[in-house]
C-alpha cells in the first residue's frame, strides 16, 4: 500500500519517510481571514514566508537534486504557498516534468477546494492518490465567518454566497475523488468560537464521503490577518476535539504545519539546504 510509505498519512512512516513541497502555486482564489498572503497557506504550513517560488523546471530540478540527498524521499507534494489548483498549469507542469522522470514517487496536493469540480477528473488522470482538502464547516454561516471572499468564474463572492459555493464545491469535489480511488485527507482549522463546536458534524460528514483521516489544526493567527488578535488554539483543546472525533474517523495527530517549501522528515525541516533562488527582499 502506497500510503505506508507516506509520512503524512501513515504515522509509523514519518520518522522514516521523507517529503517535499513543490512552491509553484503563489495565487489564492479565496481569502481566509487567517491568512496573511504574504505568509504559507495555513491549508498546509506554519506562519513563515516560502523563500522561494518555483516555475516548473526549476521544481523538477530541485526534486532530482532532493531526491539524490535525501534518504528514503518517497512524496513530493504541492501546498501552496497559495492553492495548488488556483495555479493549476503550472502545478499540472511540474507533476508532469516530476513523473517523466520515472521515479519512484507519490505525488501530493492540497487545496482548499473551491476548483475540484473543474479539476478532479485530471487529477485522478494524473495518477495522483493522496489530495488534501481544507474544510473548516460545513455551514455557511459559519462559512461567512471564515472566508472573506471567494473568487469564482470571474465573480467575488462574499458572506454566506460565497461560503455556500466554497461547501458545495468541496463536497462534490471530495465525493468524486473518493469514488475514483483517491485516499482523501481532510484538513480542519479549529478556530475558537467560530467552528470548534462543529467539527464533530463535519468529521461526521467526511466519514459519510468515505475520505482516509481527518486532521484537526490548531489556528495560527497570522499578523496581517483578519485573525491576527484571535487565540492561538492550544494543543490540549485539539488533542480534546481529537479525542472526540477519533470515535468517528481516525484522525492525524502528527501534523507539523509544514511550510509550503518544506523539504525533510516532518520533524526535520531541511527546507534551508534545498534553495533554488536566492530569497526576495523583504517588503
Ligand atoms: Fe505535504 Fe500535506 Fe501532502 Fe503531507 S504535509 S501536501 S499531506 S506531503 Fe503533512 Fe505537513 Fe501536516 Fe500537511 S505534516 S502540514 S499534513
Ligand atoms: Fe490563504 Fe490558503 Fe486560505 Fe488561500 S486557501 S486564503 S492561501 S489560507
Amino acid at each position: 500500500m502506497e500510503e505506508s510509505k507516506h509520512p503524512c498519512y501513515n504515522a509509523d512512516a514519518h520518522h522514516k519517510y521523507a517529503r517535499m513541497h513543490l512552491p509553484v502555486a503563489p495565487q489564492c482564489n479565496i481569502s481566509c481571514n487567517y491568512c496573511n498572503r504574504k505568509f504559507d497557506c495555513v491549508n498546509e504550513s506554519r506562519p513563515g514566508v516560502t523563500s522561494e517560488v518555483l516555475t516548473p523546471e526549476l521544481a523538477s530540478q530541485k526534486f532530482s537534486w532532493v531526491k539524490e540527498n535525501i534518504e528514503n524521499l518517497s512524496v513530493v507534494g504541492i501546498a501552496g504557498p497559495g492553492d495548488a489548483l488556483a495555479n493549476w498549469d503550472v502545478t499540472r507542469k511540474s507533476i508532469e516534468l516530476i513523473k517523466a522522470k520515472g521515479e519512484d514517487i507519490i505525488f501530493c496536493l492540497s487545496t482548499n477546494g473551491l476548483m475540484l469540480p473543474y479539476y478532479a477528473a485530471e487529477l485522478v488522470e494524473l495518477g495522483i492518490k493522496h489530495i488534501t482538502v481544507t474544510v473548516n464547516c460545513l455551514d455557511p454561516n459559519i462559512g461567512a465567518r471564515l472566508y472573506k471572499v471567494v473568487n469564482y468564474e470571474g465573480k467575488s463572492y462574499t458572506g454566506v454566497a460565497g461560503a455556500e459555493l466554497m461547501i458545495q464545491n468541496q463536497l462534490k469535489g471530495i465525493a468524486y475523488l473518493v469514488e475514483h480511488g483517491v485516499l482523501v485527507k481532510i484538513n480542519i482549522v479549529m478556530v475558537k468560537g467560530i467552528n470548534d463546536h462543529h467539527i464533530p458534524e463535519v468529521v461526521k460528514k467526511m466519514k459519510e464521503l468515505g475520505v482516509f483521516i481527518t486532521n484537526i489544526m490548531p489556528l495560527i493567527p497570522a499578523p496581517g490577518s483578519a485573525f491576527e488578535k484571535f487565540p492561538q488554539t492550544s494543543m490540549k483543546e485539539i488533542n480534546e476535539m481529537r479525542d472526540l472525533c477519533q470515535l468517528q474517523m481516525q484522525q492525524m495527530r502528527h501534523c507539523k504545519q509544514c511550510r509550503a517549501d518544506a523539504v525533510g522528515l516532518l520533524g526535520n525541516d531541511r527546507s534551508n539546504e534545498f534553495r533554488m533562488t536566492k530569497p526576495e527582499p523583504e517588503k
